[in-house]
């Protein structure tokens, strides 16, 4: 993309005549090859499963789809599906959302014993009237539909849960310090975006939440705007670290506006960031980690995050990639 004339072309406009003279761009430019990106090196993995469906110009939905359903299935990966840590009652729940280039959107939260709670997700958007779906509905919605209920806690997430039970202090920067000493190992939650080869983006985000969080608490990650945003026009957008702080500035819709009016994805995920700094000043936001990931409708990608050791995986037909992300604070 040609950034300096984009900006000039889009600030010359109404908000109206902005999204148009997008269009005109995207028309022009080159079509982009596809390519798929993921919070967090690990989740390389599932990126190569997304890469099976896109080199097979199969559609991004698909690919993010297939792509997330690796770590969800990973019972070594404490922050998705079959191994997830549990909330504080030492029940597993789970929470994903999915989203196309069509606007279409579905969500379950707080789903409990079923390993794909993506494909529930998936279900959600493709046969209700609805769009969200939580708790108990979900699990029948699930069942009704086939999945098999499955006790997603397995023996060494209940032992460090009951090693938790001895202080049971809540404190997610302990549990996101633990994630990031164990993320060479492991995975983690995982937020997916896709470009196809028929220039469609779309994205997925799916985990089992912060470890030991309140029974029914729902994060960022199922919410569409907060943990996952996609505009075919523009671009997508997904989150990873304190759901409650991604909640409070809708990070993935505002990263989104923000590349629509000219931002590259990497500055784009610095204003939602600046955005939590902004509002609850700086001593708070030193306190949270926060991930973001953006890709344009360009194949255009870009990570920010507040505290260091944020990484994103890349798959493109040039190869795999981790991007070490920029990040506001030590
Ligand atoms: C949540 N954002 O539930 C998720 C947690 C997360 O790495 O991303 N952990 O708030």
């Amino acid at each position: 993309m040609n950034r300096r004339r984009f900006i000039r072309v889009v600030s010359a406009a109404t908000p109206a005549l902005a999204l148009s003279s997008l269009d005109v761009l995207a028309a022009k430019s080159k079509s982009p090859s596809p390519i798929v990106v993921s919070t967090w090196e690990p989740n390389a993995k599932a990126n190569e499963a997304a890469w099976e469906v896109l080199s097979k110009k199969g559609s991004a939905l698909d690919a993010v789809h297939q792509g997330v359903m690796i770590p969800e299935a990973d019972p070594d990966d404490n922050s998705v599906g079959l191994g997830g840590n549990p909330d504080r009652d030492g029940r597993v729940t789970c929470d994903a959302c999915i989203m196309d280039h069509q606007g279409n959107i579905g969500s379950v939260m707080c789903l409990e014993h079923i390993v794909h709670a993506i494909s529930v997700a998936r279900l959600v958007m493709e046969k209700t009237p609805h769009v969200q779906i939580v708790g108990d509905g979900a699990l029948q919605f699930a069942l009704e539909n086939g999945f098999r209920k499955e006790n997603l806690l397995t023996a060494s997430t209940r032992e460090r849960w009951q090693q938790w039970l001895k202080t049971s202090k809540y404190n997610p920067m302990t549990t996101l310090d633990d994630i990031q000493r164990r993320i060479q190992q492991n995975h983690d939650t995982i937020g997916m975006l896709a470009l196809d080869a028929s220039h469609q983006l779309s994205g997925a985000c799916t985990t089992s939440g912060m470890a030991y969080k309140m029974h029914g608490r729902v994060g960022d990650s199922p919410i569409i705007g907060a943990g996952l945003y996609v505009d075919n026009e523009v671009g997508a957008a997904s989150a990873t670290g304190v759901g409650e702080e991604v909640v409070r500035i809708c990070g993935s819709h505002t990263i989104v506006e923000a590349m629509r009016y000219g931002m590259t994805p990497e500055e784009a995920c610095l204003t939602a960031l600046k955005r939590l700094v902004k509002m609850k000043g700086e001593a708070y936001a030193r306190k949270v980690q926060i991930g973001f990931i953006a890709l344009n409708k360009y194949g255009e990608y870009g990570c920010y995050s507040l505290l260091p050791n944020f990484t994103m995986a890349v798959r493109t037909s040039s190869g795999a990639e981790v991007v070490t992300a920029k990040y506001m604070f030590e």
